[in-house]
C-alpha cells in the first residue's frame, strides 16, 4: 500500500468526510461539495434544479405525506412532508398474446470496419474526440486466441415501431444495420473471451428533436471489464454538434474497445484474466448524463452475450470442460421495460419529475403481451429488467395458475457456482439479471405457459407486496418437437468462484456512501453527480470494502458499480442482520438496497485506469443526480 494510496483514501474517502451526529449519516467538510456545478449546460442545471423548486408542486398533488416512509431517528423536526406522486391514467387496454416473438434471436454479423479503428480518435472521419484507446498496440494489435471483431451499429429513430397491435405504430429510439429500420432492444452481440471487440457506435438521431429524450449517446456495456473510455461515461456523450464535458469534440460516432479479458488479466499473465471472472450475460445501453432514463425509454439498449471455453456456447461441444448449457437458437434473451402510453396508445414520460413515471405495461423485448413459441426441450432464458423503475417477481405458471419449477443459473452478468434447482421464482430489480434454464420437454406439445409478475408497484419509489395471480407479460407456446436430440445439459458444477481472503478483506480500506433523498432529488453522501469531479480515486490493482447504505425506507435503490463484479460481504435490514440469498452468493454488479438497509461488498479494480461511476440503477434516480464518478489511477 503506497503513500499516494494512502492519501487518496485519506482525501477523497473518509477524510473529506465527517460523521454527522445529528442526521446519522456523513456530511461534506469541502465547501464546494453538494453545490451545483459550474460546468453543467444550461439546459441540464434547468431541468435538474428548477424541477424539484418549480415543477414538484405542479406535477404532485397534495402534499399528503406518504404513511410508509420511515426516517432514520431525527431530533429535528422533519423538513416538508414528501409530496405524493401524481398517478397518471392506466394505459389504454391491449390485445394479448398476439404479437410473435422471433423464435430464435439473429446474432448482429461482424464487419470489417471502414476506416479501420485506431488508437486515437478518427476525428477527420467524424468521430467524437475521445481519450486514446488504453493498451490499444497490446490487446487489439495482437489477437490472442480469436481474431479481433468488428460491429458496427446505428442509433436511430424508427418512427413505426409496433408495441402492441392496439397501439399505433409509433417512434422508438434503437438500434439498426446501415440503413435498415431500428429495433429495440438492439441486435444481440455474441462474442467470446480472448477475441478483442470493436464496436462503432453512429448517433444517427434526429438532431431536431422535440419531446422526451435527448439526441446525444454515451454507450455503456454493462459490467464489462473494459478499459475507461470505452465505458461510456456518462460525462462522454456526443452528437454531430455535442460533446459532453468529459470529451475533446462532438462526432458522429465513437469506437468502443471490449477487449474481452477477464479480470485479473495482469495478475494472470495467461493472456485471458482469471477465467471465474468471466461474464455471461451483458448489455449495452445509453448512459447520456441526466437523460438515461428517457433515452433508456425510447429504446436504446441491447444484449451482449459472452462466451468461453466453460460456457462456450456450443451444447455439442465435445470439449470435456465444456458445460454444454442450452446454446443458440436455444439461449434467448429477454428484457422487460415498463412503459406508460398515453388516451391515444402513445408512449408517455416525464423526464422533469424527479419521480419520473411507472409503466403499467411491460414490454418484452420491446413487445407487449407477446407469444414465444417454443419447441419441446431445454431453453436458457437471459431475463434482463431495463426499468426505468419497476421490479419484478417472475412465476411460470400453467393456464390453470399452476406454478411451474425452473432452474436458475446465473445473476447478473455471472454464472452461479452451482445451480439453484426446482426454482419457482425470479426476482429481479432494474439492471438485474437472471439466467434461468427451462425444460419444455415435461409439457405436451400444445401447452400454453405464462410468465407472470407478482410483484405489485404503484410508484416508482420501490416495489410493493408479492400477490397471486399476477400479471402475465408473456405466453410460451410449445408448439413443436425440437429437430434433433437436445444434447444440452445443466451440470452440478458451473463456474468456480474466486476465494475471498478474509484477512485481505479485513485489511482493506473502507468506503461509506449513504444514498438519500436531498432537497427533493436523489443524492450520494448529501452530492449530486458531477462528472468532473472523482469522489474516489483508487490505485490500479487495489481492492476494497464499499458500505451502500440506504437510510430511508420509503425507496428502494438498486446499486451497480461499473467495471468489476464484487461479492456481498453483509446485508442489514432495518439495522439487523440478514442471510445473503443462495442467488446473491455469486459476484454481482447490481446491489439492491431494499428500504432502509446496509450492502457491504468487496470490490477490486484491476488491469484499466480512468474514470468510471457507480449509481442508483433506478434511472430516474440516476438521472436526478445519484451517481457519482471514481477514478483508477497508476500506482506508480
Ligand atoms: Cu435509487
Amino acid at each position: 500500500m503506497t503513500s499516494q494510496f494512502l492519501e487518496n483514501v485519506s482525501t477523497l474517502g473518509a477524510g473529506a468526510w465527517k460523521v454527522s451526529i445529528r442526521r446519522g449519516g456523513w456530511e461534506p467538510l469541502s465547501g464546494t461539495e453538494g453545490q451545483l456545478p459550474e460546468s453543467r449546460e444550461g439546459r441540464r442545471a434547468f431541468l435538474k434544479f428548477t424541477a424539484a423548486a418549480m415543477a414538484a408542486p405542479l406535477l404532485f398533488a397534495s402534499p399528503d405525506s406518504n404513511a410508509r416512509r420511515r426516517r432514520a431517528p431525527d431530533p429535528e423536526p422533519e423538513p416538508e412532508p414528501e409530496p405524493t406522486p401524481v398517478v397518471l391514467p392506466p394505459s389504454p387496454p391491449t390485445i394479448p398474446w398476439v404479437e410473435e416473438l422471433p423464435s430464435a434471436i439473429t446474432p448482429l454479423p461482424p464487419v470489417s470496419l471502414n476506416p479501420a479503428p485506431a488508437l486515437n480518435a478518427n476525428t477527420a472521419a467524424g468521430e467524437c474526440g475521445r481519450a486514446d484507446h488504453q493498451r490499444w498496440a497490446e490487446l487489439h494489435g495482437t489477437p490472442r486466441q480469436y481474431p479481433v471483431t468488428h460491429y458496427e451499429l446505428s442509433t436511430k429513430e424508427n418512427p413505426a415501431w409496433v408495441f402492441n397491435p392496439a397501439y399505433p405504430p409509433q417512434r422508438i429510439w434503437g438500434f439498426a444495420v446501415g440503413s435498415a429500420a431500428a429495433t429495440t432492444p438492439g441486435p444481440t452481440i455474441m462474442t467470446r473471451y480472448g477475441e478483442p471487440v470493436v464496436v462503432r457506435f453512429h448517433n444517427d438521431l434526429p438532431q431536431n428533436h422535440v419531446g422526451f429524450g435527448s439526441p446525444e449517446i454515451s454507450m455503456h456495456l454493462h459490467n464489462a471489464h473494459a478499459p475507461s473510455e470505452s465505458d461510456g461515461f456518462p460525462g462522454d456523450y456526443f452528437s454531430p454538434n455535442k460533446a459532453g464535458p468529459t470529451l475533446a469534440g462532438p462526432g458522429q460516432f465513437k469506437d468502443h474497445f471490449y477487449p474481452n479479458i477477464c479480470a485479473g488479466y495482469d495478475s494472470y499473465q495467461n493472456g485471458l484474466g482469471d477465467y471465474r471472472e468471466a461474464l455471461a450475460t451483458l448489455w449495452y445501453h445509453d448512459h447520456t448524463f441526466d437523460f438515461t432514463a428517457p433515452n433508456l425509454y425510447l429504446g436504446m439498449a441491447g444484449f451482449y452475450l459472452m462466451y468461453d471455453e466453460l460456457d462456450s456456447g456450443n451444447e455439442r461441444d465435445a470439449n470435456p470442460s465444456a458445460l454444454r448449457l442450452p446454446s443458440h437458437p436455444y439461449d434467448y434473451p429477454l428484457c422487460f421495460g415498463d412503459r406508460r402510453f398515453d388516451a391515444g396508445g402513445r408512449l408517455v414520460y416525464d423526464q422533469v419529475s424527479p419521480e419520473g413515471t411507472l409503466g403499467d405495461k411491460i414490454a418484452v423485448n420491446g413487445k407487449i403481451e407477446p407469444v414465444l413459441r417454443v419447441a419441446a426441450r431445454k431453453y436458457r432464458f437471459r431475463l434482463l429488467d431495463i426499468g426505468p423503475s419497476r421490479t419484478y417477481e417472475f412465476y411460470l405458471t400453467k393456464t390453470n395458475g399452476v406454478v411451474q419449477t425452473f432452474t436458475y443459473i446465473g445473476n447478473d452478468g455471472n454464472l452461479l457456482a452451482a445451480p439453484l434447482k426446482n426454482q419457482f421464482k425470479v426476482h429481479i430489480a432494474v439492471a438485474e439479471r437472471a439466467d434461468i434454464v427451462i425444460d419444455f420437454s415435461r409439457y405436451p406439445i400444445g401447452t400454453e405457459l405464462y410468465l407472470s409478475n407478482r410483484l405489485e408497484q404503484i410508484e416508482t419509489r420501490q416495489p410493493g407486496e408479492v400477490k397471486a395471480p399476477g400479471t402475465p407479460v408473456m405466453k410460451f407456446i410449445v408448439d413443436r418437437y425440437p429437430p434433433e436430440q437436445d444434447l444440452s445439459r445443466v451440470p452440478d458444477v458451473l463456474r468456480p468462484l474466486p476465494p475471498l481472503d478474509l484477512a485481505e478483506i479485513a485489511a482493506a480500506p473502507v468506503r461509506r456512501w449513504v444514498f438519500e433523498r436531498t432537497n427533493g432529488m436523489w443524492a450520494i453522501n448529501g452530492q449530486f453527480f458531477n462528472p468532473n469531479s472523482a469522489r474516489a480515486v483508487i490505485p490500479k490493482g487495489g481492492a476494497e470494502v464499499w458500505e451502500l447504505v440506504n437510510i430511508d425506507n420509503g425507496w428502494d435503490h438498486p446499486i451497480h458499480v461499473h467495471f468489476e463484479e464484487g461479492r456481498i460481504l453483509s446485508k442489514t435490514k432495518d439495522g439487523l442482520n440478514v442471510p445473503v440469498p443462495a442467488h446473491e452468493q455469486g459476484r454481482k454488479d447490481v446491489y439492491v438496497l431494499n428500504g432502509m438497509s446496509t450492502i457491504r461488498v468487496f470490490l477490486r479494480f484491476r488491469d484499466f485506469t480512468g474514470k468510471y461511476v457507480m449509481h442508483c440503477h433506478n434511472l430516474i434516480h440516476e438521472d436526478h443526480a445519484m451517481m457519482l464518478r471514481w477514478d483508477i489511477k497508476d500506482d506508480d
